[in-house]
């Protein structure tokens, strides 16, 4: 029933359909696979921000370009322990961890990590993490520790990749996705529009991820923030129209995963974002921040959950 042997041009043709017949393929498929009128509420929290090597064209926290972020020191345990029962409280009911690393490496930083994770999922919070390279090892520790899941995206196509990023390469990131898919770990990869890529380079994107042994759990997709600074900040704003089309394509190529409505809600309007909800996906981001730039209030997302009659989705823990 999954297939995991999709053409370009079989997704592409999807992609292109008649917006309003593509909706109804996807929203169809929706009801199949996941709870209808069900969203689930995914906090972020940047455990440690900024000064990072990497030479991510979209990213704020790369060290190489002057953006208004400003590097932190990695946070405390019981500080991030804090946030996600803040968040609980709130509502979130899974919790995701990012740091502005390229890869993890071992030692007291990475030991710390574990124990944000062993924290966090002590609270009954679904939890992620998005920390960058991972090897088999860290993998199985991490797991050990009670992730769930594990964020690496692979951005876009492997052909686009190597404008936006040239400090670790797509195939490094296909390693992590096994790394993290051997350990157990669910696997979270998704990527970005408007950074410039072309249609068929969000088709190859989206060919990729379904075409995975297994799919990803978890694919997010994010419209680009642009940033003040950074090599991508003068990209115009995604059309949402466009972020609908790749949501509803990767619900019909990906029936099972949850598709995320990441980044880019803070420039579209209430109708866009519930378009985006009817095209399949399942969650959003919930809380003022992202990982540095903002988000919807967790108010007017209460309003919207309200206003459309969705519920928020029960945690699932592994
Ligand atoms: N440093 C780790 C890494 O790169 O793997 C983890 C954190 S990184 C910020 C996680 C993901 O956030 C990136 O792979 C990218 O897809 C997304 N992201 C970063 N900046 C973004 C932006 N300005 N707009 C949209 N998505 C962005
Ligand atoms: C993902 O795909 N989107 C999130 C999460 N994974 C870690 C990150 C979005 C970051 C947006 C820019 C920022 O706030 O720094
Ligand atoms: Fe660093 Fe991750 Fe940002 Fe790339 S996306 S610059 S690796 S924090």
């Amino acid at each position: 029933m999954i297939r995991t042997d999709w053409s370009l041009a079989e997704i592409r043709a999807l992609h292109d359909l008649p917006l309003l017949e593509l909706l109804f393929r996807a929203q169809g498929i929706h009801r199949e696979h996941h709870p209808k009128n069900q969203v689930q509420l995914c906090t972020l929290l940047s455990v440690k921000t900024g000064a990072c090597q990497e030479d991510c064209a979209y990213c704020p926290q790369s060290s190489r370009y002057e953006t208004n972020v400003e590097p932190e020191k990695m946070l405390d345990v019981e500080s991030v322990i804090a946030s996600a029962r803040r968040a609980k409280a709130a509502g979130a009911t899974r919790f995701c961890m990012g740091a502005a690393w390229r890869e993890v490496k071992d030692g007291p930083h990475f030991d710390r990590v574990l124990s944000m994770v062993s924290g966090v999922k002590g609270l009954g919070l679904e939890t992620c993490t998005t920390l960058g390279m991972l090897n088999a090892d860290q993998a199985k520790r991490l797991k050990d520790a009670g992730l769930d899941t594990y964020n690496h995206n692979i951005d876009t196509s492997a052909e686009y990749y190597k404008r936006i990023i040239t400090t670790r390469s797509y195939e490094d990131r296909l390693t992590t996705i096994r790394n993290v898919r051997e350990a157990g770990i669910h696997v979270c990869s998704g990527g970005i529009i408007g950074m410039g890529e072309s249609i068929d380079d969000r088709c190859r994107m989206l060919r990729e991820l379904s075409n995975q042994p297994e799919q990803p759990e978890s694919v997010p997709i994010n419209a680009l923030v642009p940033v003040e600074g950074t090599p991508l900040a003068d990209r115009p704003q995604v059309d949402p129209l466009e972020l609908i089309r790749m949501i509803a394509t990767a619900r019909i190529l990906m029936p099972k995963a949850k598709v995320r409505l990441s980044a880019g809600r803070q420039s579209m309007n209430r109708e866009a974002q519930l378009m985006c909800l009817m095209a399949g996906a399942n969650s959003i981001f919930y809380g003022e921040q992202l990982l540095t730039t903002p988000n919807p209030d967790t108010s007017f997302d209460q309003r919207l959950l309200a206003d459309a009659g969705l519920t928020p989705l029960e945690p699932v823990l592994t």
